[in-house]
């Protein structure tokens, strides 16, 4: 199967446009923002000349669908709020040119809002029956908007039934230091990490912040800080170097420098390759909550918990991937876990699923500077469309 690298890397470029932040090759096209919805105007249109069907499901997941039984290939072209241009976009131009020149019937697909916006991985958890689509739209984003409210901009076409695909391969970059670092061209992922996120809550009592002194103060930040603190102590026999947790989200209320914040609401998010560890460290981060919330005085309560148990990517579709990577690229891949999380990971409840990652610039993504050198990208979609091929064979 012969691709063309300069058509993939002119629709490359064309999706980045799209939401373009004006910094660096970075983009703004959060799900069903008017710039996402642009794009995936564009790459309908660019999947119809393919000769692919169209469809739109509830969720906004934008299928260009082959005749007949087909492998599925894509990603998400949705971005964070601050995102890079290969995050999600690479697996679904490099998607839409293998579908272009393969002999043999492949389907694409951008899941919507799998950066969640309004929760994790949403479009395909609900298309994989991960999710509910009537508990998805209870879900809020930061600002409060509820996700029935923002897929309003959706015009679905249908729903799409996952009978008609073989499998799901996910080309990806790795957003990572590993590649990047060992100067390897090709990661073939070996399983995804599982992944819990909730939000936790702390109300203690907003105040003068000149006139209540230190030890009278029931401060909502405070609490976060010791929280925060306290809980790297409390995880060191549980984690391992592998482990990561996160509060990237933080909002004092009413966020005004002369008052002790009364409530701070912030999200918590933990990953692990291992199911077990991750409820051990769900245990530790309610029962720490609490205990810095009795201590204070103050309430404590949890949001919603999403996760995603950590999954295998399946052997044969794997080894196809491997022997591409060792033809085109021998002695510059490696197989590897994947730390961030993806489609895949709701897809594989449905199909056999495998991803294909390429090397990310400085390990930096989920920022404007996110970048891949271009040779690096037109190798992967080669490594790809040499894995599809040997599927068909
Ligand atoms: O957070 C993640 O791992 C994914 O990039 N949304
Ligand atoms: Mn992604
Ligand atoms: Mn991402």
């Amino acid at each position: 199967m012969q691709v063309d690298g300069q058509r993939f890397l002119a629709d490359l470029h064309k999706l980045r446009s799209f939401g373009a932040s004006g910094v660096g090759k970075g983009v703004v096209r959060p799900a069903y923002s008017e710039a996402d919805m642009e794009a995936r105007t564009w790459l309908k249109g660019r999947m119809e000349e393919a000769g692919l069907r169209v469809e739109t499901d509830a969720m906004g997941n934008l299928f260009g669908l082959a005749e007949g039984p087909s492998l599925l290939l894509g990603s998400h072209s949705d971005s964070q709020p601050e995102g890079g241009w290969l995050d999600g976009a690479l697996g679904v131009i490099a998607a839409l040119e293998v579908a272009r020149c393969a002999d043999m019937p492949i389907s694409v697909i951008s899941f919507q809002d799998e950066e969640g916006r309004f929760g994790v991985t949403t479009g395909s958890a609900v298309w994989s029956g991960q999710l509910d689509l009537e508990a998805a739209d209870l879900l809020l984003d930061h600002n409060g908007v509820a996700l029935a409210e923002a897929r309003r901009v959706v015009n679905p076409t249908g729903e799409v039934d996952p009978a008609q695909f073989t499998g799901f391969i996910e080309m990806h970059i790795e957003q990572g230091p590993v590649l990047d670092t060992t100067g390897e061209r090709v990661g073939v992922v070996s399983d995804i990490v599982g992944i819990r996120d909730m939000k936790i809550t702390f109300e203690g009592q907003q105040n003068h912040a000149g006139t209540t002194p230190m030890h009278l103060r029931r401060d909502a930040f405070q609490a976060v800080s010791e929280f925060n603190h306290a809980l790297a102590e409390r995880f060191k026999n549980v984690v391992t170097p592998a482990t990561v947790w996160t509060i990237g989200h933080l909002s004092l209320h009413p966020n005004a420098s002369s008052i002790v914040p009364g409530k701070a609401v912030f999200s918590m998010q933990w990953r692990d390759g291992d199911a077990d560890r991750l409820v051990r460290m769900e245990q530790i981060i309610r029962a720490l909550a609490q205990e810095i919330a009795q201590a204070r005085g103050m309430e404590v309560s949890f949001g919603p918990m999403l996760g995603l148990e950590p999954v295998h990517m399946d052997a044969r579709l794997r080894r196809a991937l491997e022997t591409s990577a060792e033809s085109l690229a021998s002695g510059a891949w490696r197989v590897m876990p994947s730390g961030a999380l993806h489609d895949a990971t709701n897809v594989s409840r449905l199909m056999p699923v495998a991803m294909l990652f390429v090397p990310s610039i400085g390990g930096i993504s989920h920022a404007f500077e996110e970048d891949t050198d271009e040779e690096h990208l037109v190798l992967g979609l080669e490594v790809l469309a040499g894995a599809v091929a040997a599927l068909h064979g």
